[in-house]
């Protein structure tokens, strides 16, 4: 069994990591940049190692610090939290070779989904809905490129297959701007992914953003949690999350769900991860899939009652799943407030000191979030400063339940978005439930043409 965990993040993650070993009875290595010698995680810890100055590169991206850093403690496994090297299959590969496990998937299935043209490839062959599209790479030929365009019907998307999370992409609405779309995303992915391998699908003009968790055991069983719909966001940066996802029917969920779950026991998946789909006109459409745990995965948490980070945990600890997928039953619904250290008129960011932190609580409240009073948000690090989590018996409560949370939250010191989030529950269409990718980004714009 895993008896010591080193937790390779920061912030709000690493203190539900930290909190899912304690339950475990597994001792923890916090590491920790200079600047974060005073996260509430690293108090906590068993252990903590600081492992470089303030700069990521230099302390949560640095592979050698890290791997020193679990040498020195005799650390059994590494949890990568999410961002940083999470989705780094050289990490992974390195962190195993050095004897350790890497809690995630192997490290040849992160580099299989790191590879957009190779993930969905392997998606298609397991029988998952993808977008109609280049079925692979596009070659240098400008009537072969056309052609797959006229066949698949403008406007089309040219995507980075290194891209991913929104990055390297390019929308084609006619064949005139064809040839520079592909030559333009091609020399911007080779410099920004040192890979310029690009692919074509049919572009999705108001989608949804929809995905599906999955656990899957070291044993072949692999199970799904429902999904999540993450359409509130601004510049691929998604403000609220909510589970299960509106008007998705039991049947939808079913075929959707099992659909992954079956893609995962093919490929030999193992671990947490997440399905990331388009939902346009009833369908779903296979975008990228997530080998991480993700922000959002306490919305899941809160419907099934299954603690995700535990989970992966004992995966990793080689254990089988311990659940069956019909031990999974949604109970109510669930909806997520990122809360961000930003200047909620520009999003701008606003590092600086906690003068006064209150927590919400009441029925169904969860708050996860590592502030404290006279904690100090570094300026060198994401902005997220930590999560807003209501349950409720249905969506109505859970919305309601969320407006009094942030009614009660007090963050004094530095600006946040909670009032973004205040005016976003207030909103008609966001409280029917259902709104698109683009409804945020277009409410914001209709808000600074006001004035
Ligand atoms: C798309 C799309 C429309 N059609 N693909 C953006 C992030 C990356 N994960 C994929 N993205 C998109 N892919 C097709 N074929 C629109 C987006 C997109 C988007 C997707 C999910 C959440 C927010 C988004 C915001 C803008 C564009």
């Amino acid at each position: 069994m895993i008896d010591k965990i080193l937790i390779a993040n920061r912030g709000e993650i690493a203190l539900r990591i930290l909190r899912a070993c304690r339950e475990l009875g597994i001792k923890t290595v916090a590491v920790h940049s200079e600047a974060d010698r005073d996260l509430k995680h690293v108090r906590l810890a068993d252990e903590s190692v600081c492992i470089g100055p303030n700069s990521s590169t230099e302390s949560y991206l640095n592979v050698p610090a890290l791997i020193s850093a679990a040498e020195i403690t005799d650390t059994v496994a590494i949890h990568p939290g999410y961002g940083f090297l999470s989705e780094n299959a050289d990490f992974a590969e390195r962190v195993e070779e050095c004897g350790f496990i890497f809690i995630g998937p192997k490290s040849e299935t992160i580099r299989i989904m790191g590879d957009k043209v190779a993930a969905i490839a392997a998606m298609k062959k397991t029988g998952v809905p993808c977008v109609p599209g280049s079925d692979g790479p596009l070659g240098t030929n400008d009537e072969t490129n056309q052609r797959i365009a006229h066949e698949i019907g403008y406007p089309i998307i040219i995507k980075a297959s290194g891209g991913g999370g929104g990055r390297g992409m390019r929308v084609v609405h006619s064949e005139a701007t064809l040839h520079n779309a592909i030559s333009l995303t091609k020399a911007e992915a080779g410099a920004a992914f040192n890979n310029d391998v690009v692919y074509m699908e049919k572009f999705l003009e108001n989608p949804r953003h929809i995905e599906i968790q999955v656990l899957s055991d070291a044993h072949g069983s692999a199970i799904h949690l429902a999904e999540r719909d993450c359409s509130m966001q601004r510049r691929h940066q998604k403000v609220i999350e909510e589970a299960p996802a509106p008007g998705i029917t039991e049947e939808m969920r079913k075929k959707i769900g099992e659909r992954c779950a079956r893609a995962c026991e093919d490929i030999g998946y193992r671990g947490a991860g997440t399905f990331e789909f388009l939902y346009e006109d009833g369908e779903f459409y296979f975008i990228e899939m997530n080998t991480r745990v993700q922000v959002e995965h306490p919305v899941t948490e809160m419907i099934t009652g299954v603690d995700i980070v535990r989970e992966q945990i004992l995966i990793a600890a080689g254990e089988p799943l311990s659940y069956k997928q019909s031990d999974i039953k949604i109970n109510g619904h669930a909806m997520e407030c990122r809360l961000n250290a930003e200047d909620p008129n520009n999003f701008m960011p606003s590092p600086g000191t906690i003068l006064n932190y209150h927590a919400p609580g009441g029925p169904g409240i969860r708050v996860d979030t590592h502030l404290y009073n006279g904690y100090r948000v570094p300026p060198f690090y994401d902005s997220m400063i930590g999560k807003l989590i209501a349950h409720g018996p249905n969506r109505d409560i859970a919305m309601a339940r969320m407006r009094n949370a942030l009614a009660e939250v007090v963050i004094d010191g530095i600006k946040t978005n909670i009032p973004l989030h205040q005016e976003l529950f207030r909103d008609a269409a966001f409280q029917a439930g259902g709104t698109n990718i683009h409804y945020l980004e277009k409410k914001l714009d209709e808000k600074s043409k006001q004035g």
